[in-house]
């Protein structure tokens, strides 16, 4: 049976859990990260060397790195759902989540770290500003290609949606200042008709306020 390994509460294991939930896979979720340790055994770092989590054991198949666990979900269980059959709406899918890997996340979580899980005394507020601004502009620009597509593909949620998706849910939540957002508030309002978006992206991060041990 799959294996899931991560903490619901980081933003790349809801990546894969909310891909598991759209494509109704029977698994297994261990919790590992943050505050259950886990990931300094070696049977942890035969699986990934990197130490991080996700990872997933799909019958005897490891895969780790969020980004490729969904590619590989949604390749093996998602053909003509998740995974676009058509090359077009898949190199769109596979474009945003690049997209996301290079830009959104870099900047959106670099300032969820300033602000958030750093603790009130000692914030950068320079540091914070940029991440605002940068991230503004980023989602900006997101808003600009969601003026054109329900979805990050075309007219059906597909694995594209994912990355990028996941991030909305603090972006929102966090109270700072952001830009007029109106194709992608549209969009958020359409994952969150989504049960599997519910429960495993729009998880409380509360405890990871002031912590930046891991
Ligand atoms: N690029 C990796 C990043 C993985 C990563 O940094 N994971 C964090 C959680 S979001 C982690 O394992 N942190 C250590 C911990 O939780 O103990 C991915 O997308 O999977």
């Amino acid at each position: 049976m799959l294996k899931v390994w991560g903490r619901r509460n980081s933003i790349n294991v809801q990546k894969v859990m909310w891909a598991v939930g759209e494509l109704g896979l029977a698994h297994e979720h261990i919790d590992a990260g943050g505050s259950f340790g886990g990931l300094d055994t070696d049977e942890f770092g035969t699986m990934n060397p990197n130490r991080r989590v996700p990872v997933i054991d799909d019958d005897g198949i490891v895969v780790w790195e969020s980004h490729a666990i969904v590619r590989y979900l949604a390749a093996k269980y998602g053909a003509g759902a998740l995974w676009p059959e058509d090359a077009g709406a898949r190199a769109r899918s596979d474009l945003w989540t690049d997209w996301v890997l290079a830009d959104l996340q870099p900047a959106f979580i670099g300032l969820f770290w300033n602000l958030y899980r750093t603790p009130e005394e000692q914030r950068n507020w320079n540091l914070i500003r940029q991440g605002i601004a940068r991230s503004a502009i980023l989602f900006q620009l997101l808003d600009r290609h969601l003026s054109e597509h329900a979805f990050i593909a075309g007219d059906v949620l597909t694995m594209g949606d994912i990355p990028a998706g996941t991030q909305l849910y603090r972006y929102f939540e966090l109270e700072i200042d952001r830009p007029s957002l109106p194709n992608v508030e549209a969009w958020y309002a359409r994952l969150q008709e989504r049960e599997p978006y519910r429960t495993h992206v729009m998880v409380s991060f509360e405890d990871l306020k002031g912590r930046r041990t891991f």
